[in-house]
């Protein structure tokens, strides 16, 4: 049995984190036998990240980790995909992780008027009279991680004209396909997917958020990717 370490569900996804759903359904798309272990506290784990697999007494961490390790022991999530295909796939993982990822932190944790309804969902475990404590100096590690990454000196319009073409990217492969890559999931879906959905869950209205729901190819996709994740 393997155990995902994850961070809770928050604002109806499988978890707050889009790492963590990308695994689930990797897990999920692998066949194995696997249940949740929830956790606010990945300071043990290897990168002090999230999501980690336990498999028996290994701790394996990153999904692109876990993804490897049950590629290792038979899966073949992009089975259906040519060569092409898969290089094409790796970009547009990318894109979401390295990219599109950090609109997601910069809505939920820069945005004042959004923080406060994620803090509480977020930390609702950690007892209240540290909270505050704990989670300003989060917050700040968090936005000055921002500032270095360089998304964190855009303000909102200038944000989301960097995100459009990565968007009008995944439109473009979605106007002719319900995946991707093709009539099923794949590694791409699991990656592109949990972010855009996150997007799109994020509590209040940012203009992020508005330009996803106001895709029907793509909020048709998310609709899609939630029924088949499992
Ligand atoms: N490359 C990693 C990214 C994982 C990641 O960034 N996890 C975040 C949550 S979305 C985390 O645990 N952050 C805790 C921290 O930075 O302290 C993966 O694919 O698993």
């Amino acid at each position: 049995m393997i155990n995902l370490l994850t961070y809770p569900a928050a604002f109806g996804q499988f978890s707050s984190s889009p790492f963590c759903t990308k695994a689930a359904w990797l897990l999920n798309l692998s066949g194995q036998m696997w249940r949740r272990e929830d956790t606010l506290d990945p300071r043990m784990m290897p990168y002090s990240k999230l999501p980690v697999i336990r498999v028996e007494d290994r701790l394996i961490a990153d999904s692109d980790g876990i993804r490897a390790h049950l590629e290792s022991n038979g899966a073949d999530f992009d089975r259906a995909l040519t060569e092409e295909d898969r290089a094409v796939s790796r970009a547009f993982i990318r894109m979401s992780e390295e990219h599109m990822y950090f609109h997601l932190v910069l809505d939920r944790w820069g945005n004042p008027d959004i923080w406060p309804v994620v803090r509480e969902t977020y930390f609702a475990g950690v007892p209240r009279l540290i909270r505050p404590m704990v989670t300003r100096q989060l917050r700040a590690k968090v936005l000055a991680g921002m500032k270095t990454q360089g998304l964190g000196r855009l303000d909102e319009v200038q944000r989301l004209n960097r995100i459009e073409p990565d968007i009008a990217a995944i439109t473009t492969r979605l106007r002719h396909r319900d995946f991707l890559f093709g009539d099923r999931p794949s590694a791409a879906d699991t990656s592109v997917a949990p972010v855009l959905s996150a997007i799109r869950a994020t509590p209040g209205t940012t203009l992020l958020k508005r330009f996803v729901e106001d895709n029907a190819i793509l909020t048709g996709y998310l609709d899609r990717c939630a029924r088949t994740m499992g």
